[in-house]
């Protein structure tokens, strides 16, 4: 079918384990795109139903629980809450953001499995599965590591290995080893029902190369599953846990559905949640385009698995198209939640209050849409500067500024008309379809890059026709500037709002402008003369380097410290004792190494009453131009000690962890006040 003969679209995007925050690399894998993707079919006024929520099975959930001592279902709470409150702030516009932990879900992938095992669909088997004797626990997936024999890279799931990205069976690994007690697991007798895949590769195969148009990264794993030795091999689709959902069939106590098997059918149950009586139109009718926007790990899940299960089943429609994005790296280095090497979304909304478009900018124009990519905060910051504030935020400033200045805040009536206007509409016209043909191939930085090339095109107009200078002489023609600058800036507005939706809508405001959906763009004319405008704000401003300082120094990586080896306590102080030491928030501003010693570095800090010299023994622990622009506490009345023959005057709080690290103690907010006082 062709794209235009869908009726309506159901979007989905990958249900996050309920096991930790948000980071920006799932934000640029997946639920970025699909967000531009859905408001874009909005503002085109399709049907489209958006569909997302927290995954709370598997053994990421059971693991976490473990460490934090708490049971599965209070971390899944916790999180879920978080990830559906930050997701909202982000502008991330769900239709529904439900979880696989509700009743309803439950009842539907039950249903499933039932119907599938019913029509015969599982090959039940007896197989010998690792189990650890010392937990008395069979160690699916994640509980289990080892080498992978692919790629020879220890650290590999018992379900997968991250780092080929091989999907493996427990019994695969080289060497594997319990997460649980450490120890080499032995194999056990258990039952399981497996979903056989190598009967129904040809249905796969013709499925999946009916498929040719979709992405090369896509295509081309989904081809190397097919095309691997021996084909594709029957895979388990229950688990001897005891968190998840219920193999709802005899002798099967103590079994649960395979995470995998559960959670796209969360897909299902989330619609189901969301429209009661109208779900089954998106799911089973063949006018109805299907769409996961996924990570690349997710691709075997989404392209084979889930398919095989849906066309098994029977009466559901299969997906349509799954663009599946790359991994984003972060300064150079793998995101990881475990070792805590992430952005935050909730910190970053605490962090950059307002500021959700200028991460989505950022994100979406360095997405990894064909390969890895990097997010530095360094990028971060220049694309704020020279692209946000210099070409859009400019260009509607200026525009707004001088229509204020000279036709009273009101739509001037086009003058003479030259050729400069000629070109400009041409192309205002051809830029939506270019958008729109980008947006129709998942090419959303190609998308944004026309978006802001627009932007440019009326920057560069506003350079070369410089009405600050003709209205001295030509004011006929300062009206025709305006008029077509305003244009411009209509357009942008609707063009922008899928990507950066909360700028948009401000623009719209100062503007006035009433139709913004997409399909009205080929009217160019969006602003009558005479139409008044609402005064206007910056949209932009300028990020320094002390805000980007601080967000790198936040990124250290956390290692497992032994608390075991605390330092005693000292003796007793009074509180007056306590008093004595007036201690102040500081910024540092300058750090650099004293010469020709290991440790010491001399810092130059505001302290809010003074700037003055600290000598601190922190250069084993941070990089000078890792800190400038971080705020810390300090000693501010220690008597003035030389150190190295430099007057050091104070000294830093640090917390001193039981390897012998350093850690600065900082105030919780970004900006105290330099000279807050301690207490
Ligand atoms: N929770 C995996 C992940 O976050 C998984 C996605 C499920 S989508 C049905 O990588
Ligand atoms: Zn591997």
């Amino acid at each position: 079918m062709t794209q235009n003969a869908f009726k309506r679209h159901l979007i989905t995007a990958a249900l996050p384990y309920a096991n930790g925050p948000v980071h920006i690399g799932h934000l640029a894998g997946c639920y970025l795109p699909a967000d531009i993707y859905v408001r874009y079919l909005r503002s085109k006024g399709e049907d489209v139903v958006f569909i997302c929520g927290s995954d709370e099975h598997g053994v990421p959930i059971t693991i976490k629980a473990k460490q934090e001592g708490k049971q599965p279902q209070d971390v899944v709470d916790h999180y879920h809450r978080i990830m559906q409150e930050a997701f909202k702030e982000f502008g991330i516009s769900f239709n529904h953001y439900s979880r696989t932990s509700s009743k309803i879900h439950h009842q539907t992938a039950a249903d499933f499995f039932k119907t599938l095992h019913d029509q015969n669909g599982f090959q039940v088997q007896e197989t010998e599965q690792y189990f650890d004797t010392e937990a008395q626990q069979f160690l699916a997936d994640r509980y289990i590591t080892g080498t992978c024999p692919k790629c020879m890279q220890d650290g590999a799931y018992g379900d997968q290995c991250e780092r080929c990205g091989t999907s493996l069976n427990p019994t695969d690994l080289i060497q594997p080893r319990s997460k649980l007690s450490g120890n080499t697991p032995v194999l056990k007798k258990t039952k399981n029902w497996f979903l056989p895949l190598d009967r129904l590769q040809p249905k796969i195969k013709a499925y999946i190369e009916s498929h040719a148009e979709w992405k090369t990264n896509v295509f081309g794993q989904c081809k190397s599953w097919l095309d691997q030795e021996g084909g594709l091999q029957p895979r388990a689709m229950t688990r001897d846990l005891d968190w998840g959902v219920k193999v709802p069939t005899e002798d099967a106590a103590g079994k649960v559905l395979y995470v995998w098997f559960d959670a796209p059918i969360g897909y299902i149950s989330a619609t189901k949640e969301y429209l009661p009586d109208t779900w089954q139109q998106y799911w089973k009718q063949n006018d109805t385009r299907l769409i996961h926007f996924i990570g690349k790990d997710n691709i075997v899940f989404h392209c084979i698995i889930f398919p095989a299960m849906l066309m098994e089943h029977g009466g559901f429609i299969l997906p349509d198209a799954v663009p599946a994005n790359e991994f984003l790296n972060l300064e150079g280095e793998k995101i990881s939640t475990s070792r805590n090497w992430a952005v935050w979304l909730h910190e970053y909304l605490n962090d950059f209050p307002n500021q959700q478009d200028v991460l989505r900018y950022v994100l979406c124009a360095n997405a990894p849409e064909t390969k890895d990519n990097d997010f530095t905060w360094h990028d971060f910051q220049a694309r704020n500067n020279n692209e946000l504030v210099a070409i859009l935020g400019n260009f509607i400033n200026r525009t707004l500024v001088l229509t204020e200045k000279y036709f009273q805040n009101t739509v001037p009536a086009c003058g003479i008309i030259t050729e400069k206007e000629t070109a400009l509409e041409a192309n205002i016209r051809a830029t939506p379809k270019a958008v729109s043909k980008a947006l129709d191939q998942f090419k959303f930085r190609e998308a944004l890059t026309e978006v802001m090339n627009l932007a440019r095109a009326g920057n560069k107009y506003l350079a070369d026709t410089e009405p600050w200078k003709a209205i001295s002489h030509n004011a006929d023609y300062v009206a025709t500037i305006l008029n077509y600058a305003l244009q411009l800036a209509a357009h942008v507005c609707i063009l922008m709002e899928p990507f950066l939706p909360f700028t948009s809508k401000r623009l719209q405001h100062m503007l006035q402008l009433k139709a913004t959906h997409w399909n009205t763009l080929d009217v160019f004319i969006r602003l009558e003369p005479g139409h008044r405008l609402e005064k206007s704000e910056l949209l932009f401003s300028k990020l320094d380097d002390i805000t980007i300082a601080h967000q790198i120094s936040k990124l250290k990586p956390s290692e497992p410290v032994n608390t075991t080896q605390l330092a005693p306590l000292n003796a007793t102080c009074t509180f007056e004792d306590f008093q004595k030491a007036d201690i102040r928030i500081a910024t540092i501003l300058h750090a650099e190494r004293v010469p020709k010693t290991e440790k010491l570095l001399k810092l130059i800090l505001d302290t809010g009453i003074d700037e003055r010299t600290v000598v601190s023994g922190i250069a084993a622990d941070y990089k000078p131009e890792q800190i400038i622009g971080t705020q810390v506490c300090i000693v501010a009345n220690l008597a003035p000690r030389k150190i190295k023959g430099i007057e050091s005057k104070g000294m830093i709080l640090m917390a001193e962890q039981p390897d012998g690290k350093l850690l600065f103690v900082r105030p919780d907010a970004i900006h105290s006040v330099n000279g807050a006082k301690v207490k």
